[in-house]
């Protein structure tokens, strides 16, 4: 049995030792607003400054050590958390509110990101353009293309996947040889603190990992403002996002950005009903529609919109909201109180502009005070802002489409990019759909939630700024490449 420990009270990790800090806050359950999770201390600039200094003295050391080695601590990580996923898992649950099954599912799946990361260590970003060797076009001339690490990294992420997230930027950061300042979301100190916990004990030399807790507007910026930082890879709102881009493009850090998604599920007269409201249940509702990749946006073809409409809102009925620890429940908490009030003032926007209500979108008491609410669901149209801005919560429009054409033109017509989803048994409209979404991902018969840990995710416009996270193709932002000429 593999024992680490959940720390009650989270402290900073800064060059291989836990550390207080001046101020504290506290975690609450949504579920159970009366139950503290876990108190952190709240990292002031000056701490954010010495975990970055303590990544940059690491990062020689750690930059040349051996495939092996870095293999070795990934997966040693990942069996970890694969070990306790019931248990951090249940802590997930009670910290960021998604249901206990979501949450050990997002645990298990935290630890197959850092397995997969241990062999990426050893492949040396071969496969994304590392690791050739080519005769030049000059005679006795050796030319070969090599991968580097980039430096001392700064991971900032949001509360809704406190330990995939994490784990998706942490893992290729050590694997390609980066030492690493992580900023977890003040809503997760408890998952921060945990992930950091396993991580301290996996072998990584003092300095190569250091955890940051505290204010994006503080230890945030301190890490995006550090000459000392050479990239920032960050998750979360398109305007927070921005700002970041800013600020480090004006000092010429390598920015990533996975921001907010509108995105749309398209279902057409021919598909599966059954199928299109599965999809779009779990795709819509699922983690409270916490989730980047939600189908905020449900596009139907004029001949099956009603009958779509009907069947979803006798779906809806029956979901189970409630402790996100109870058995059998569909929909926990949303994860503040700051979201369920924004949750239900675009309630009123949408009563508001006109959009016709079909269910749900109030507040529910439960046996526990939490932040609870009904699923929402609209028929909008398209120039409603329901239907045009990121809500990131349980509330889902429909839109119609007269045909395919009319829905493929709705799904593009929004800021972002992330992703996009199509139910339909038409191969045709199928292949069409893949190739003509402007999407970073594109899904035909399936949620629009719910993506492999081992090939690339992200998306365009809005959704996303550099290259694009996970898989082979995160050696892009986590290294550098060199070509080497030689004269043999
Ligand atoms: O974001 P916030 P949240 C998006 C989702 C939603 C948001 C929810 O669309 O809009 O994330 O997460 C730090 N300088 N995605 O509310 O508030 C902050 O402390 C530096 C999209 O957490 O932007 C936190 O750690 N850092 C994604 C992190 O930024 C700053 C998948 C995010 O905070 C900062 C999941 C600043 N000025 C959620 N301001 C996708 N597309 O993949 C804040 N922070």
């Amino acid at each position: 049995m593999i024992h680490g420990e959940i720390h009650q009270n989270v402290r900073q990790y800064i060059n291989g030792r836990w550390e207080t800090s001046a101020t504290t806050g506290v975690s609450a359950n949504p579920s159970d607003t009366s139950e503290v999770v876990a108190e952190y201390a709240r990292a002031d600039r000056r701490q954010a400054e010495a975990a970055i200094r303590a990544a940059t003295e690491a990062f020689p050391h750690w930059s040349h050590s051996t495939p092996q080695r870095r293999a070795d601590v990934l997966d040693r990580i990942g069996a970890e958390l694969i070990a306790r996923k019931d248990e951090l898992g249940l802590l997930l649950a009670r910290e960021e509110g998604k249901t206990l099954p979501e949450a050990v599912a997002e645990t298990a799946r935290a630890g197959q990101v850092f397995k997969f990361f241990a062999g990426e260590a050893l492949r040396g970003g071969a496969g994304a353009g590392g690791g050739e060797n080519l005769a030049s076009v000059r005679a006795g001339v050796q030319v070969d293309v090599t991968r580097e690490p980039v430096g001392v990294v700064g991971l900032i992420t949001p509360w809704n996947a406190p330990f995939v997230i994490p784990a998706w930027k942490i893992a290729p950061a050590l694997a390609h040889g980066n030492s690493v300042v992580f900023k977890p979301a003040e809503l997760v100190p408890a998952c921060g603190g945990a992930l950091a916990e396993i991580i301290s004990r996996a072998g990584l030399p003092a300095g190569a990992f250091n955890l940051v807790m505290g204010s994006g507007r503080e230890v945030g910026q301190a890490l995006v403002d550090s000459a000392l930082v050479d990239a920032l890879s960050f998750t979360g709102s398109t305007a927070n996002g921005e700002r970041v881009l800013q600020a480090a493009a004006t000092r010429r850090a390598k920015v990533q950005l996975e921001t907010g998604g509108k995105n749309a599920l398209v279902v057409l007269a021919d598909a599966d009903l059954d199928r299109a409201v599965d999809c779009a249940v779990q795709g819509a509702y699922f983690s409270a529609g916490q989730r980047c990749t939600a189908s905020s946006r449900l596009i139907v073809e004029a001949a099956v919109h009603d009958a779509f409409v009907a069947k979803l809102r006798q779906r809806l009925k029956t979901l189970k909201i409630g402790h996100a620890l109870e058995r059998g429940i569909d929909i926990g908490p949303v994860a503040n109180e700051e979201r369920l009030a924004m949750n239900l003032a675009w309630v009123e926007i949408a009563r508001e502009e006109g959009a016709e209500h079909v269910w749900g979108g109030e507040a529910l008491e439960r046996s526990t005070p939490g932040h609870y609410m009904s699923p929402a669901l609209f028929l909008a149209k398209p120039s409603h802002r329901i239907a045009r801005e990121e809500i990131f919560g349980p509330l889902a429009s429909v839109l119609r489409a007269d045909d395919y054409d009319e829905a493929l033109a709705l799904c593009n017509d929004t800021p972002f990019g992330l992703c996009a989803g199509i139910c339909t048994n038409s191969l045709k409209h199928a292949m069409h759909f893949r190739r003509h979404a402007v999407v970073g991902m594109t899904m035909v018969n399936l949620p629009t939630a719910g993506v492999d840990f081992h090939v690339p995710f992200g998306g365009r416009k809005g959704s996303g700024y550099g290259p694009r996270e996970q898989g082979r193709h995160a050696a892009e932002f986590y290294t550098t490449v060199k070509t080497g000429y030689m004269l043999a």
